[in-house]
C-alpha cells in the first residue's frame, strides 16, 4: 500500500523516533509499504517518520551503474548506529519530505554502521560514496533532523523563499482538482 509522505514544515518530522523492539509482521508490512511509497515517489531513501511512523527504521535503494533501481539492492536498516566516520564530501541532496529543493550538504565520506535487519539479526556495513551519504541523511530523520537544517543562514533563507513557491503551487493544484 502506498502511504502519504509527511512534508515539511509538518512538526511530526521533528519527532525523535523510538527503538524498534518487535520484529513482527507489523514491522514487515510497514517496510513493504515504505518501499512501495518510495518507488511511487521516485525516491532512493525513506525513513519511517516520513510516513508518520516514529520508529528507528529506514530503507535505501540506490540505482546501479546502469541506473536501474533493483529491489535486490534494497537495504533495510533497523536501529542503526554509526560506529566509525571519516573524511568529508559534499553532495547535492534532496528529500521526499522537502520536494523540489536540492542543495549541497557536507557529510562524512565513509561510515561504518551497526544495524538490525527486519528479522532482528545484527548486521554491520562499511559504506562510502552515495550509500554513506544516504545512510547519514536517513539516520538524521530518526532524530528529527532535515538536510535543510545544515544550510547556512543565507541558503536557509533562499530555501524558505523557494519552498513557499512550491507550497503555493501545490495549493493551487489542489483547488483546481477539487
Ligand atoms: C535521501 O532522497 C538522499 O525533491 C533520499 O521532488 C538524498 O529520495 C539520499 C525526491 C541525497 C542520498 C543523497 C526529492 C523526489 C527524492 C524531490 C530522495 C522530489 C522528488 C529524494
Ligand atoms: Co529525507
Amino acid at each position: 500500500m502506498v502511504l502519504d509522505i509527511v512534508e515539511y514544515p509538518d512538526k511530526r518530522l521533528r519527532k525523535k523516533s523510538q527503538e524498534v523492539k518487535n520484529f513482527d509482521l507489523d514491522l514487515h508490512r510497514l517496510l513493504d509499504d515504505m518501499y512501495e511509497t518510495m518507488m511511487q515517489e521516485s525516491g532512493i531513501g525513506l525513513a519511517a517518520i516520513q510516513v508518520a511512523e516514529p520508529i528507528r527504521a529506514l530503507i535505501i535503494n540506490l540505482p546501479d551503474e546502469e541506473g536501474n533501481q533493483d529491489r535486490e539492492n534494497l537495504l533495510e536498516m533497523i536501529n542503526p548506529v554509526i560506529t566509525h566516520k571519516e573524511g568529508e564530501v559534499f553532495y547535492q541532496e534532496g528529500c521526499l519530505s522537502v520536494p523540489t529543493f536540492y542543495e549541497d550538504i557536507k557529510r562524512f565520506e565513509k561510515v561504518n554502521v551497526n544495524f538490525q535487519d527486519r528479522f532482528g539479526n545484527t548486521k554491520t556495513i562499511e559504506a562510502d560514496e552515495l550509500l554513506a551519504i544516504a545512510i547519514q541523511h536517513e539516520m538524521d530523520h530518526l532524530d528529527g533532523i532535515l538536510f535543510i537544517d545544515k544550510l547556512s543562514y543565507a541558503r536557509r533563507k533562499k530555501f524558505e523563499k523557494e519552498y513557499k513557491k512550491y507550497q503555493r503551487e501545490k495549493k493551487n493544484k489542489q483547488k483546481k482538482s477539487a
